[in-house]
């Protein structure tokens, strides 16, 4: 298998999360593609994925599958043990309730902040940005940490009691949040204890070095 990836960005970060969750680390090839650049603009990588983002996983036999939550599906059912997206019908809706939840909330939010209210992927790559629309999904981002911050209050993953991609995506937001200098408000702690906690777990510690291109110093 190929990964289309950037070793920055927090969208990828989230697939090579689930890569090491999964122990599949030997069976994938890294691909950078420089968004700075505008790599993921070119008509041949919009042959791969019609939205031009990353990552994008690509199979053996040539199929392309695009979206975090459809790539992690897709790696987490391979050895018939879904632990990151539910082994049970309960496990599967609260995982996937509170995954798009985590993307509509707060991930998707700061990316829209980051692409329309600061200087983005550069003036080449951003060739429309609305700063008022971005500035107030940067407010709706605050909101959703603190939608977060009451989650965690009552319980210790944010889809329950175990880990799942439902983590992995709000970590993909607050990895966001950190490069855009958007801090985790001091008010919510549970939210930034969890955070904390996550750090410790081996897949997130190693999510740049897994596939940083040895040119890249950012
Ligand atoms: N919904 C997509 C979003 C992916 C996404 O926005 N990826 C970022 C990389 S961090 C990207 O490609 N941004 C480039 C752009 O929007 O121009 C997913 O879940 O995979």
């Amino acid at each position: 298998m190929k990964i289309y990836d950037w070793h920055t960005g927090p969208y990828p970060a989230r697939v090579r999360i689930a890569v090491a969750e999964k122990k599949l680390q030997s069976q994938v090839r890294f691909v950078s593609v420089d968004l700075r650049k505008g790599e993921h603009k070119t008509p041949e990588f919009l042959a791969k994925n019609y939205s031009g983002t990353l990552p994008v996983l690509e199979l053996d036999d040539g199929t392309f599958i695009a979206e975090c939550t459809a790539i992690t599906e897709y790696l987490d059912a391979l050895d018939g043990v879904p632990t990151l997206t539910g082994r049970t019908p309960r496990e599967k809706g609260m995982i996937h309730m509170m995954s798009k939840r985590a993307e509509l909330e707060l991930l998707d939010a700061i990316s829209v902040y980051f692409h329309h209210a600061t200087p983005g992927l550069g003036p080449d790559v951003e060739v429309y940005q609305n700063a008022e629309w971005g500035f107030r999904q940067c407010d709706k981002a605050i909101r959703g940490m603190h939608y977060f911050e009451d989650i965690l209050k009552k319980q210790p993953f944010i889809a329950g009691e175990i880990f799942s991609m439902a983590d992995i995506t709000v970590i993909g937001g607050l990895i966001f949040a950190q490069l855009v200098n958007l801090p985790v408000p001091a008010e919510c702690a549970a939210l930034q204890a969890w955070y904390d906690r996550m750090q410790e777990r081996p897949s997130v510690q190693n999510r740049v070095t897994m596939s940083k291109p040895a040119e890249a110093s950012s």
